[in-house]
């Protein structure tokens, strides 16, 4: 594996999954695999799973860590081509990328949308370039328009707790203060698409996401309708990606709140949330502590499911 930024990258899911579960089973059974072999995890936002979950994978495989805060006593960095730097950049990312290529094996990225461009936020210009330029395997730590780690920990986790063969998913928009990226729930899309389940997605009008992750899921506008028989209830604010109201906030409407009546509408679905969460905006106090919730048990999947995709990354270098 040379990148990993979306389902497809995983191959065969059902395959994946199982990896992941046996992986669980015996986290250190692969620890010589990556000795001597470093990662550098790149972080031009903030992280506090992402950060401890991908270290605590890379340990499990032997591996040594490096972590940069680009933000953070780095050098500030100039993304765009053909721009005079005379201004408050020092570094263009064209010598950085190549730079930080050259002291480790595996890099991981995250870089949020910036929603000062679409166009560039749906081409992933800063994780691409790193793909283009680092000379080694590249892996999302949540990109402009994807967030892949999360979405396999996701699904982990509903084989886990799954009661039936083919249980219904509900991802459902809820309200939040701020302009959030579409990355989690488009790359929740990506994977429940290919997975074995009932997929519905539900939010107000205007908050469409982009159709290649959408694809055939069934869209429902009313969230009492959708939450009908619900056994996974997966709540994620997100802004727009239609192109007029792009990097936008259209509705704060709390009657989309997760609540115990809410709940109440379900098959007792068991709550899912990638956190970090709002408290008693996206969802109250009573869903989040009750004993459905199972937030706390998706956050620690993340270490397994990168787990996995780092493996992969350690056989296909030593394949080399
Ligand atoms: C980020 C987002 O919505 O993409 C990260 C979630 C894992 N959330 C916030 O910025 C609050
Ligand atoms: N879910 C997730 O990616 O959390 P962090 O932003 O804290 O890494």
């Amino acid at each position: 594996m040379k990148a990993f930024t979306n389902v497809k990258d995983l191959g065969n899911l059902g395959v994946a999954v199982k990896e992941a579960l046996e992986v669980k089973q015996n986290r250190f059974a692969y620890k010589s695999l990556g000795e001597n072999k470093t990662l550098l995890m790149v972080f031009f936002n903030s992280s506090l799973r992402t950060r401890l979950s991908t270290q605590k994978a890379a340990f499990n495989l032997g591996m040594n860590t490096m972590v940069l805060d680009i933000n953070q006593g780095a050098w500030r960095l100039e993304t765009e081509r053909g721009v005079i730097m005379d201004g408050d950049k020092t570094e263009h990312i064209l010598e950085a990328i190549p730079v930080m290529g050259s002291y480790c094996d595996i890099i991981g990225v995250r870089s949020f949308a910036r929603f000062e461009s679409k166009e560039d936020d749906y081409n992933e210009k800063i994780l691409n370039q790193f793909i283009q330029y680092a000379g080694k395997p590249v892996f999302s730590m949540e990109g402009a328009t994807t967030h892949p780690l999360q979405a396999f920990a996701d699904l982990i986790t509903i084989e886990e707790f799954k009661k039936k063969e083919r249980p219904k998913v509900v991802l459902t928009w809820a309200p939040h203060p701020r302009v959030l990226p579409q990355a989690v729930p488009n790359s929740f899309a990506d994977f429940m698409n290919e997975a074995d389940v009932d997929f519905v997605i539900t939010h107000p009008e205007g908050y469409e996401l982009d159709p290649q992750f959408v694809r055939n899921a069934k869209v429902v506008y009313n969230q009492d309708e959708a939450l009908k028989n619900a056994d996974f209830v997966y709540a994620k604010n997100w802004s727009p990606f239609n192109d007029n109201n792009y990097g936008k906030i259209l509705s704060k409407d709390t009657s989309w709140t997760i609540d115990t009546k809410k709940m109440s509408l379900t098959n007792t679905a068991f709550f899912m949330h990638c956190l970090p969460v709002r408290r008693n905006v996206i969802v109250t106090d009573d869903v989040i502590e009750s004993p459905q919730s199972i937030v706390v048990q998706e956050a620690a999947n993340r270490e397994i499911s990168c787990q996995v995709v780092l493996k992969r990354m350690l056989e296909s270098l030593s394949c080399k």
